[in-house]
């Protein structure tokens, strides 16, 4: 049977009463396992709207379901105990993401699976090390642990690719005042044979493919645009 990574995250209500009650959920569920589970992490909030402290967790689940089947499963667990409100009319309380669904990879619109930002964010990572340490990512082909660790290094190195070179420097300098634990450059600038970066934010243009696949992240495919998905990464991945 297919080995399932899961995480867990909330910030509302009484969110490890929910995680609680979702992984009971799993466990009662025909044809699901639930073979590890990490700690509750306390995690800071990436993003706008998000104020309140999360916690985080990952789950190993094996299962027998397909992948689509999966997600209905999670998507059912997630809106049944974001029904079970603790503050009327609040919002939920659980996000449960597929990571990822054996060594799959899937690309459809209601399923992307290694779910695309699981590999450089600290709540993501930091609890799935503690169950997952040596599974390998399908498309990043490193270890959990090693995509953990290579975020640690400070200051953190990371690369602007494509767009204008204006673009670019205009960024670097923002983002060296917003994040003082990063250093930022032009890797279109940057020498032949350098370091690869921890990460490549990539902002359109030039070929993404050329770009190397371990440390590339398209920075045009999200909603928000590219220089607030670069925020929202980078807070992801420092872990503050
Ligand atoms: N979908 C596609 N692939 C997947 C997958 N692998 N797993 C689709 C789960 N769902 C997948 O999901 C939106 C759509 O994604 C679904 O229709 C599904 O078919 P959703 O759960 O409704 O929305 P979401 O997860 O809230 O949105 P999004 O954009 O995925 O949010 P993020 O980026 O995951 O951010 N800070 C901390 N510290 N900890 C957190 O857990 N989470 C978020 C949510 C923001 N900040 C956080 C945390
Ligand atoms: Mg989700």
């Amino acid at each position: 049977m297919p080995r399932c990574h899961i995480s867990l995250g909330g910030n509302t209500g009484e969110v490890a009463a929910a995680f609680g009650a979702a992984l009971g959920r799993l466990r009662n569920t025909a044809g699901c396992t639930v073979v590890a589970v990490s700690r509750f992490h306390e995690t800071a909030p990436v993003g706008n709207e998000a104020e309140n402290r999360f916690l985080n967790a990952a789950a190993e689940i094996e299962t027998s379901l397909d992948p689509f089947a999966f997600l209905d499963l999670l998507q059912g667990v997630e809106g049944d105990l974001g029904r079970l409100r603790t503050v009327r009319w609040g919002p939920r309380t659980i996000d449960l993401d597929l990571l990822f669904y054996g060594n799959e990879v899937i690309e459809s619109p209601r399923l992307v699976v290694p779910h695309p930002a699981a590999w450089y964010r600290r709540f993501v990572l930091d609890p799935l090390a503690e169950i997952a340490p040596q599974f390998v990512h399908p498309i990043k082909r490193v270890t959990v642990q090693a995509l953990r660790e290579r975020l640690l290094e400070r200051p953190l190195p990371v690369a602007l690719a494509g767009a204008t070179t204006d673009q670019k420097t205009g960024m670097i300098a923002n983002l060296s005042q917003t994040f003082p634990a990063g250093r930022f450059f032009d890797w279109d600038q940057a020498p032949a044979g350098s370091a690869e970066p921890a990460l490549i934010f990539w902002l359109g243009g030039t070929p993404f493919g050329r770009l190397p696949i371990l440390p590339r992240l398209d920075a045009t495919a999200g909603l928000e645009s590219p220089a607030d998905f670069v925020m929202h990464s980078l807070h992801a991945a420092l872990g503050m």
